[in-house]
């Protein structure tokens, strides 16, 4: 019922040569027939991914963007001109920038509304620090990052939103949640979603982020109420996001 969608976030890395090699490899690839991917390159790489691929089951989505549409805002990209580079996917509130540049739960609704406008769909990714789960608070936390977004929206747009949990503690240190753990948290959102909407939440695409890769991919996809993957190391080699997304079928 629920497509999965692997979402490979790149970061501050990659190249002109690794969006080319992505764009031939996805070109042969064989991948489960119900299946999104998609790929979250720098901002200079979108033009050369949207050429590259072409013909591709690959999709294209940025790492963030600014809530308003243009103005003196040096050094920002706004949502319209994502668009116009045919990324389809962005990701809002990942723990760097809520951390690195200070990004509140308003900031990332703002952003998260931005993307909605233009059609593009929001990743609305949450998650707890090692301190906030060694204190009992992972649910508490998890649930106000979502809430407070989810509860400004309209019925319509929230149908719209991707989330993706990313427990702060296993980005890029190698250490990846459990499938237990994952799984009892986002069978946790999906039943909060269902306390307002239960068709809503049954429908509502969840992904895993958190070191996944290719060899404990699969075993992560198969929990009842992940739907799916923000991967970060592991997408900047394609033969690894490739067989992450092989797992998802
Ligand atoms: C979490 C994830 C992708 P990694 O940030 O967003 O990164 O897979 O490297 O932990």
């Amino acid at each position: 019922m629920r497509t999965p969608l692997i979402a490979g976030n790149w970061k501050m890395n990659g190249s002109a040569a690794l969006v080319e090699e992505f764009g031939h490899a996805f070109a042969e690839a064989r991948l489960p027939a119900s299946l999104d991917v998609a790929v979250l390159p720098p901002f200079p790489y979108l033009d050369a991914a949207r050429r590259g691929f072409e013909g591709t089951p690959l999709r294209l989505g940025a790492q963030t963007l600014n809530p308003l549409h243009s103005g003196a805002h040096t050094g920002e990209v706004s949502g319209r001109m994502l668009r116009e580079f045919g990324v389809e996917y962005a990701l809002t509130g990942h723990s760097e920038r809520r951390q690195l540049y200070r990004e509140g739960d308003e900031a990332v609704l703002d952003r998260l509304l931005a993307a909605l406008s233009v059609g593009i769909t929001p990743i609305l990714c949450v998650g707890e620090t090692l301190e906030e789960r060694d204190t009992g608070r992972t649910m508490d936390v998890v649930l106000r990052q979502v809430g407070y977004v989810m509860a400004r929206l309209e019925p319509d747009q929230r149908s719209r939103v991707v989330i993706a949990y990313e427990p702060v503690w296993a980005i890029g240190t190698g250490r990846t949640a459990t499938p237990q753990q994952a799984q009892e948290v986002m069978a946790g959102i999906r039943q909060y979603q269902a306390g307002f909407d239960r068709e809503l939440a049954a429908g509502l695409r969840l992904l895993y982020g958190g070191s996944m890769n290719a060899g404990n991919a699969a075993e992560l996809l198969a929990q009842p109420d992940i739907d799916g993957g923000l991967v970060g190391g592991a997408s900047l080699k394609v033969d690894d996001f490739l067989a992450i997304c092989q797992s998802a079928g």
